[in-house]
């Protein structure tokens, strides 16, 4: 479908003076949008697979369905898709790498061994597309994840090789930071838990702060590189027992001044992330987000404009954190386009944002500093009726890319003449 421009206009005049109202003022409000970067994950391109061929199957708490043709199996198919993401969504934004994305090129280099040189053309295509790039340790698909530890392994030389990795890591985020001048994120996730009860919770722990603090005892500029830790309460195979669990990192990140990275995946199935963010920030400078949508478990999906999307995007907003929390995107859908999907994901990401935006939080806060939550809830409620997707249109149309499901028709466009090839 494609609107008429005058008509994209005259709903965005109406909406501006609707919102004006309220006290909100739109043009400013899209300012400020246009300044968020998310960091898009990599991972949506190819379902996790990576370049390496390191010889681990995906697993290791990490389960992707679905085989929709035309997944990128290079990494300049991967650069092309995700370019051409890029174009279908409004604002400037990242690319979040994972360590399995390394180009060989014929050699053969270990996770311990990884330096810059695999990550070259990443940067130098990040460098054309004026993008910053986030970074991710990889602690799975390999075949040193052994019963499913890195880590935590009882066996020290497995726990060194996992350790020189996040060594490498940091070492490569901190090389993105100055060729792009743009802090990166390197964020750790392991997979490490046990399917059944433990008979020990505390040697596990123990091992992980110490590793921890091996990868972490060297200094990084921190406008280079910024490291965060990512908790997760469960996982496949670790129903029983996850030794980085949110308690365990929240006190790593509040005692090392790391970043804690929220999962919105990674909690109870009721629980929600939106909660924490203030929480974690009274503590901590800066936390980054990997926002996902968890169906009945850590499931992945594309993310939606759910309730629990807004009260992030809420809490980031209103909270006026914008400055101190790095979004970024965690899910992957095998089961449908895949350039789609991360424009999906995206585009509700800013959408939420933007929701956040348009609310008139100072009289919101009053309302309730006065004790009057009768008029909170009134107007928490009437803006939900509130004209916003006029909003994003004019916003979409301002920032050059397709307005309302315009982008599709591209999306089908692409599969036809590139993706279909494959
Ligand atoms: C796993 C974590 C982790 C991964 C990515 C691929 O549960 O969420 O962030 O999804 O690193
Ligand atoms: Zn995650």
């Amino acid at each position: 479908m494609v609107m008429k421009k005058q008509n994209i206009e005259k709903a965005y005049q109406l909406a501006r003076q609707t919102y004006a109202a309220y006290g909100v003022d739109t043009e400013q409000v899209m300012k400020q949008l246009a300044t968020v970067a998310v960091s898009m994950h990599c991972w949506q391109g190819d379902d996790v697979g990576g370049f390496e061929n390191a010889g681990g199957a995906l697993g290791d708490g990490l389960a992707v369905t679905g085989n929709y043709p035309g997944k990128a199996r290079t990494p300049d198919q991967l650069r092309a898709d995700f370019a051409k993401a890029l174009s279908l969504i409004p604002g400037s934004h990242r690319l979040n790498l994972h360590a399995c994305y390394a180009e060989m090129e014929g050699k053969k280099v270990d996770r311990d061994a990884l330096g810059i040189e695999q990550f070259k053309n990443w940067v130098a295509w990040a460098k054309t597309l004026k993008i910053g790039l986030d970074f991710n340790q990889t602690y799975f698909s390999h075949p040193k994840v052994l019963g499913g530890m890195t880590l935590t392994h009882p066996d020290k030389a497995i726990r060194q090789f996992w350790v020189e990795h996040g060594i490498r890591s940091r070492e490569i985020g901190a090389a993105f930071g100055k060729a792009l001048q743009n802090t990166c994120l390197t964020n750790l996730w392991i997979p490490d838990g046990m399917k059944d009860t433990p008979a020990d919770r505390r040697g596990p722990r123990e091992r992980l702060a110490e590793s921890l603090d091996a990868i972490f005892a060297r200094k990084i500029d921190r406008k280079l590189n910024v490291d965060s830790v990512e908790p997760k309460l469960f996982g496949i195979g670790a129903e029983s027992f996850t030794p980085g669990s949110h308690e365990f990192y929240l006190g790593y990140a509040v005692s090392r001044k790391t970043l804690l990275t929220l999962d919105a995946g990674h909690y109870h199935p009721t629980e929600g992330i939106a909660d924490k963010i203030s929480s974690a920030l009274c503590y901590l400078p800066e936390i980054a987000l990997h926002v996902s949508r968890g169906v009945r478990w850590d499931s992945d999906h594309v993310v939606t404009l759910t309730d629990d999307l807004q009260a992030i995007a809420q809490e980031i907003v209103w909270g006026n954190y914008l400055g101190r929390v790095r979004i970024g995107l965690d899910y992957f859908d095998a089961s449908i386009n895949r350039v789609a999907a991360w424009v999906i994901g995206t585009r509700n990401m800013i959408k939420a944002l933007l929701l956040a935006l348009l609310a008139p939080i100072d009289t919101l806060k009053q309302a309730e500093l006065a004790g009057d939550y009768t008029t909170r809830l009134a107007l928490m409620e009437d803006l939900k009726m509130l004209p916003f997707g006029a909003v994003w249109d004019h916003y979409c149309a301002q920032r050059g890319v397709p307005v309302a499901n315009a982008w599709l028709a591209e999306v089908k466009q692409y599969e036809k003449d590139v993706l279909a090839k494959r």
